[in-house]
């Protein structure tokens, strides 16, 4: 079977803003209460695609979520008109509203875990979207990312679309940002890898609460029927050291892992147990806590790189710019330039979403397709130069420069929010997703 990789990215919305929202990750807490960017996030997330647009890899885009979530405040008991419900949400508990107002869908590396076709019992691609029942601003994704998904892989021939699972405390599931595959090539059956941080029944014993459990990694290789699937545990000193999803200290790509020593908690023993279940033909890069601490493996984000294949062959690594400033961390990226077979290495600047702990890679969700999957996706999210050009107008005409998170109660930004969505859908034909527009 041949197949071709398609990164999702998700579009940035225009409520983007520093709420210190993300437990574990520090690049949130740290940017708690700046003022951000709409406008410069969107258009950062708009130039990565370009860039990979141009190393020849597909590029589809997934709609912001619609925010501020008047409903789910009003589930929370705010009550009256919009223009009430956000001002006594602000007044009464603004964390709420910075929750119901995040738009954190930009980080679809989180919306859903997505098997391949080559590696499920029935050769279909199998999609479970993230529950995440540790955090309130995220967990109000799962139900517009379930719609979203079921409109862009509508074919059932070959798409399956499962319920997220239930949102409870032992089945903490948040997508894609702890999976990773390795196989000889993106079309062959390959190996699934789970990466889990505590299980059920611990209560996260370090510093910060995995967010992973095994029982919800394994509910999700099992109802997608992965043949071959391994489940790896994380080390708590990677999560402590603010590696709140495994992406930020792994990444794969074909036959390549590339990952820090202190990813896993068994290390060398992980390690031979995926070799032995990949075979021959793997390349393991391991970088050495001497060579790249922890530290400044989270600082950098040089793991939350992409490491995508090139259609002409080999593979490219679309790091971070802030690797680029990093000495230790540019300089492994020197040496793997003639040690993997990385025929480019491209920095992007996404600071923005950077200090909301979001890299290259948490903006995008893989998908594997084989060609008749690939013409059966929602042509309108396939991104072109066309379509790119029209996205970055869309963002200049409603998107704010500066947001910050007082303004989130202002009614004129949820009328703002509500024209730029509606005006998107319809760019990405889409018709009606959003609750204000039935
Ligand atoms: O879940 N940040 C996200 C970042 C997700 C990164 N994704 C991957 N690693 N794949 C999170 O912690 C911060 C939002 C705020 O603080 O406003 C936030 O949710």
């Amino acid at each position: 079977m041949s197949a071709v990789e398609v990164n999702f990215d998700g579009l940035v919305g225009p409520t983007h803003h520093y709420g210190g929202l993300g437990p574990g990750n520090l690049a949130s807490a740290r940017s708690r209460g700046e003022v951000s960017s709409p406008r410069a996030a969107a258009m950062q997330g708009l130039a990565k695609i370009k860039v990979m647009m141009d190393l020849g890899v597909r590029q589809a885009v997934l709609p912001p979520h619609e925010r501020p979530s008047v409903a789910a405040l009003r589930s929370l008991g705010f009550t009256g008109g919009d223009r009430e419900v956000l001002e006594n949400a602000a007044r009464e508990a603004p964390d709420l509203l910075s929750a119901c107002a995040s738009a954190s869908a930009m980080w679809a590396a989180n919306a859903a875990t997505v098997s391949a076709p080559a590696d499920t019992t029935d050769g279909r691609v199998h999609f479970t979207p993230a529950s995440f029942p540790a955090e309130l601003h995220r967990t109000l994704e799962t139900e517009t990312t379930a719609a979203v998904l079921r409109k862009l892989f509508a074919d059932p021939t070959r798409f399956v679309h499962h319920k997220a699972l239930p949102t409870c405390a032992w089945l903490s599931d948040e997508g894609a940002a702890n999976h990773m595959r390795l196989a000889r090539r993106h079309g062959e059956p390959g190996v699934e890898i789970f990466v889990y941080g505590r299980t059920a029944r611990e209560d996260g014993l370090g510093r910060y609460r995995a967010r992973q459990t095994f029982e919800a990694s394994a509910a999700v290789a099992r109802l997608h029927g992965v043949r071959r699937a391994l489940f790896l545990r994380q080390s708590d000193a990677a999560i402590d050291a603010g590696a709140f999803h495994n992406d930020v200290v792994a990444v794969a790509n074909e036959n390549v892992l590339l990952h820090h020593e202190a990813a896993f908690a068994d290390g060398e023993a992980e390690i031979a147990r995926i070799r032995a279940a990949c075979g021959g033909g793997l390349e393991v890069f391991t970088i050495r806590a001497g060579e790249l601490s922890l530290k400044t493996a989270v600082d950098s984000y040089l793991f939350n790189s992409q490491l995508v294949s090139l259609p002409g062959g080999g593979m490219a690594l679309v790091c971070p710019e802030e690797c680029r400033e990093i000495p230790a961390a540019w300089s492994v990226i020197e040496r793997l330039r003639d040690t993997v077979p990385l025929r480019e290495v491209r920095a992007v600047g996404v600071r923005q979403s950077m200090r909301n702990g979001g890299g290259p890679a948490c903006l995008r969700l893989r998908v594997l397709l084989e060609d008749g999957g690939l013409a059966a996706v929602h042509p309108g999210a396939m991104v072109d130069v066309a379509l790119l050009a029209r996205l970055a107008a869309w963002v200049e005409r409603h998107y704010r420069d500066r947001l910050s998170p007082h303004d989130l109660a202002d009614p004129q930004l949820l009328e703002e929010s509500r024209a730029a969505l509606d005006e998107v859908s319809g760019i990405l034909g889409l018709g009606a997703i959003y609750p204000f527009q039935s």
